[in-house]
C-alpha cells in the first residue's frame, strides 16, 4: 500500500495506576490475599474518557515485578473496554507496557515505562492530595499522543472513519 504522504494522525490517550489500599471498611481483603499484601491496583492503557482505541491499538503487554506470578500478561483489545491487569501487591515497581498496533498499520510495537504507584508522595499534604481521587484512591496517570505518520491509505481510511 502507499503512505498518505504530508500527514500525521493523532490519537490521545491514557496510561497508568489507580492502587487502592486494603481496609476492613471500604475495600476488604478478599480471601486467599497474602498478609503482606497491602494494597490493590490496576495497571491500564486506555482512550480518554474510555472511548474505544482497539481500531489502532490491538493487544498491550504488561510486564509486572518477577515476584508476581506469571509477571507477563498479554492483553487483546476488546472493543471500548480499557486494557488493563488488576494485581494486589505490597511494593512499587516500574511496569513496562508494550503497545502492539493493529495489522495495518505495519507499525513495529512501542515500549512504555510506568512506575507503580502505591503511596502518595509530596512535600506538602496538599501535593500528596493531587495524587488522590475522592474516594481515596491513589493515581498516577499519563496523558499521551499516539502519532502515526505518513499512516498506509487503509490504515487512514481506518483512522479516519471512526
Ligand atoms: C521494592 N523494588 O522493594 C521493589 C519491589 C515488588 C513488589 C517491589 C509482590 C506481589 C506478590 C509485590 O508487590 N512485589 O507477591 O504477588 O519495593
Amino acid at each position: 500500500g502507499k503512505r498518505v504522504k504530508g500527514i500525521q494522525v493523532f490519537r490521545p490517550f491514557v496510561y497508568g495506576t489507580t492502587a487502592k489500599p486494603f481496609d476492613d471498611v471500604t475495600n476488604p481483603k478478599p480471601p486467599g490475599v497474602p498478609n503482606e499484601h497491602t494494597h490493590l491496583w490496576t495497571v491500564f492503557v486506555k482512550g480518554i474518557d474510555d472511548v474505544d482505541i482497539t481500531y489502532w491499538l490491538r493487544r498491550v503487554q504488561f510486564k509486572l515485578h518477577e515476584t508476581i506470578p506469571n509477571p507477563i500478561r498479554m492483553i487483546d483489545g476488546e472493543k471500548g473496554k480499557p486494557f488493563q491487569v488488576h494485581e494486589t501487591g505490597w511494593g512499587e515497581f516500574e511496569i513496562t507496557i508494550k503497545l502492539y498496533y493493529v495489522a495495518e498499520s505495519g507499525e513495529k510495537p512501542q515500549t512504555l515505562y510506568h512506575h507503580l504507584r502505591l503511596h502518595p508522595y509530596g512535600r506538602t499534604e496538599e501535593e500528596k492530595e493531587t495524587m488522590r481521587l475522592g474516594g481515596g484512591d491513589i493515581i498516577s496517570w499519563t496523558y499521551e499522543e499516539q502519532i502515526f505518520n505518513e499512516p498506509y491509505d487503509a490504515f487512514y481510511d481506518i483512522l479516519t472513519s471512526g
